[in-house]
């Protein structure tokens, strides 16, 4: 996650504008003159007050105490009123033909904030406390239960302890006790993200948009309801396949569990999926494993057989990037990043990646255990880090993702390259399977990249309707399960009611970031990968290239990173590409063979589900 912190202090609409004596008695006309002078301002400014905020933001986050949070939270206000003011202001040249790059910068000064503040200090203050203060409440969050022995203190569970039960248990009421003592951390959240919604819609009202989930929708270099008819069309694409692996992995399930755990035409219980959140199902690759076809390898037991630690994967990562023509990490990465969770303090262990001096000064934050599933988050928060790098060239206000998109799918599309070829070329697998393996690793992908997909669009699609008010307050649980329902024909294991608010167990919600990114990356991430494929030489079907080591397709990463967001996404994606749209095409490429094969096992057997057939 790019923290782009732009900050100025709080009353202080430093008028930038310099203004000659005259000017101010009587307003001038805008010039272009003055609109550059102003964005340089801008720029300047804001790139010196986002070092202060994210240096308290980063302290906030990795000891959260009181203290803390309200320094941080100072610092953020500090930050988001002034890119508020600036963008308020920058509409005086709204009607003036500026160069292009001019109008760039002042149109993404509109949309930098997730969450803008009404002018009004004493709103904004409250709105950025309740910011802070759900994110550090989700930081917090624990689960306590008593010992199982008598005399002994109660025992607290957090999110990584209650992560691998979901994980490794298949007592599935052990599963459903985490599953259940987690989404109570989240209960109390309600009329506090409830306000929040509210005033940040005040806030994005005064910049012009309807609300602001509109305000997302309209950071995509095209027309908001285009960029959501983007999203149904690129949906549509993938279905297909996700209803094979639904179909397939319920079957599986049926004959784990039995008929009266997982209805065999109905949704699958969200707790035994292997993930808190059912977002990807990796962690129960051995229950849908076919027989008959090879066993492939389990990257969990690769590392631990050679006792790889969180430091070990991010090195495996870094390696990486040096083998496509990067230079290594700075050495105060290593000596500021957070890679494993702390014993005696609080921190947001939900893995971050921090740009704190749009220079070197880059870290990440994570509560990294030696698994597959954190290999390849290691590899993703090391994307954001890369690509914070190299774009840090460019002016201020271009120093991002091409669209939040392409900055989540970079570090994804690498780790795609984490194949049997890969794994043994940097000796972490010894003797690779043969070709008969294809299907087993093809299936053990699907579960965490297809399975992603309806829940990677969904948290928008509520939070859209959260922000337009057409889902009020009172309704707020239902209409997330009605969407977990119909996206991912997953069912809430035990029955919710209203005094449950469920999206504020996920991470994003509480800590506000926007959720479509994953969406888009997961699919952007197979183009990346084919593309940079097709530029290391790579013959044969897709999913066995791996890129490592290719120079050449290393400059083509490179040049799209260095790029930013100075230029509209399109562009930088035909450069990178060869294609126009974010689009399906690449995934469904590479799962080709899986496809086929699922629909195979899935012969005589129900796929979709029915929602009264669930529970
Ligand atoms: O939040 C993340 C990253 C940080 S940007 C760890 N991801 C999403 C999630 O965990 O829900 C990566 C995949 C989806
Ligand atoms: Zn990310």
């Amino acid at each position: 996650m790019k923290r782009i912190i732009f900050a100025l202090s709080l009353f202080a609409a430093v008028p930038l504008i310099a203004q000659s004596p005259a000017a101010t008695r009587r307003p001038s006309r805008p010039t272009v003159a003055e609109a550059e002078r102003f964005i340089a301002g801008v720029e300047r400014d804001l790139a010196e007050k986002s070092l202060k905020s994210s240096r308290a933001g980063w302290v906030a986050a990795n000891f959260i105490t009181d203290d803390t949070e309200e320094m941080s939270a100072d610092a953020q206000r500090a930050y988001s009123v002034a890119v508020q003011q600036y963008a308020l202001q920058a509409s005086r040249f709204d009607r003036l033909k500026l160069p292009a790059m001019l109008g760039r910068k002042l149109m993404l000064l509109k949309l930098a904030l997730s969450a803008p503040p009404p002018s009004n200090p004493t709103e904004a203050t409250e709105l950025v406390r309740l910011g802070v203060g759900l994110e550090a409440e989700y930081g917090k969050g624990r689960y306590c239960r008593a010992a199982k022995e008598a005399g002994k203190p109660e025992e607290c569970l957090q999110i990584n302890d209650l992560s691998r039960i979901l994980a490794t248990s298949r007592d599935p009421n052990e599963l459903l006790e985490a599953w259940t003592g987690w989404h109570t951390i989240s209960r109390q959240m309600r009329p506090r993200y409830a306000r929040f919604v509210e005033l940040s819609n005040k806030g994005s009202r005064e910049l012009g948009f309807a609300n602001t989930g509109a305000m997302w929708r309209a950071g995509y270099d095209m027309d908001p309801d285009a960029f959501s008819a983007e999203l149904e069309r690129i949906w549509k694409q993938v279905e297909p396949l996700y209803l094979s692996l639904h179909a397939y992995t319920r079957a599986k399930l049926v004959e784990k569990y039995g008929a009266s755990v997982v209805p065999p035409n109905g949704m699958i219980p969200g707790h035994l999926l292997g993930n808190m959140w059912a977002q990807e199902w990796g962690n129960i690759y051995e229950i849908v494993a076919p027989a008959g076809v090879p066993r492939g390898y389990d990257v969990t037991e690769l590392l631990k057989a050679r006792n790889v630690d969180a430091r070990g994967m991010v090195k495996y990562g870094e390696s990486f990037f040096t083998s496509l023509g990067f230079a290594p990490l700075p050495e105060t990465f290593w000596k500021r990043s957070l890679l494993v969770k702390p014993r005696d303090r609080e921190v947001v262990c939900h893995a971050s990646a921090w740009d704190i001096d749009s220079r070197d000064d880059i870290r990440i934050k994570a509560c990294f255990e030696p698994n597959a599933e954190d290999f390849v988050t290691a590899h993703h928060e090391l994307g954001h880090s890369f690509y914070q790098r190299a774009y840090k060239n460019q002016p201020f206000l271009l120093q991002n993702g091409a669209n939040d998109g392409f900055h989540e799918a970079i570090g994804d599309a690498v780790a795609l390259s984490i194949n049997s070829t890969y794994l043994k070329q940097v000796g972490l697998l010894d003797n690779p399977p043969s070709a008969a393996g294809d299907t087993a690793f093809l299936l053990r992908q699907a579960m965490d990249k297809v399975a992603f997909l309806p829940f990677g669009l969904l948290i928008d699609q509520w939070r859209w309707k959260v922000f337009s008010g057409e889902v009020k307050p009172a309704d707020y649980n239902k209409a997330w399960w009605d969407l977990r329902n119909k996206y991912q024909g997953v069912s809430a294991p035990v029955a919710r009611t209203e005094a449950d608010f469920d999206p504020g167990a996920k991470f994003h919600i509480p800590g506000n970031t926007p959720y479509t990114r994953y969406f888009l990356a997961r699919v952007l991430q197979f183009q990346f990968y084919r593309a940079m494929c097709r530029e290391a030489g790579h013959t044969g079907p897709l999913y066995t290239c791996s890129f490592y080591n290719s120079k050449a397709a290393g400059a083509r990463l490179a040049r799209m990173l260095e790029s930013g967001q100075s230029v509209p996404w399109q562009e930088t994606l035909f450069t990178m590409t060869g294609e126009r749209q974010m689009d399906g095409n690449a995934l469904l490429e590479y799962f080709q063979p899986l496809k086929v094969w699922l629909d195979r096992q899935n012969q005589g057997k129900p796929v979709g589900w029915s929602v009264a057939a669930g529970r």
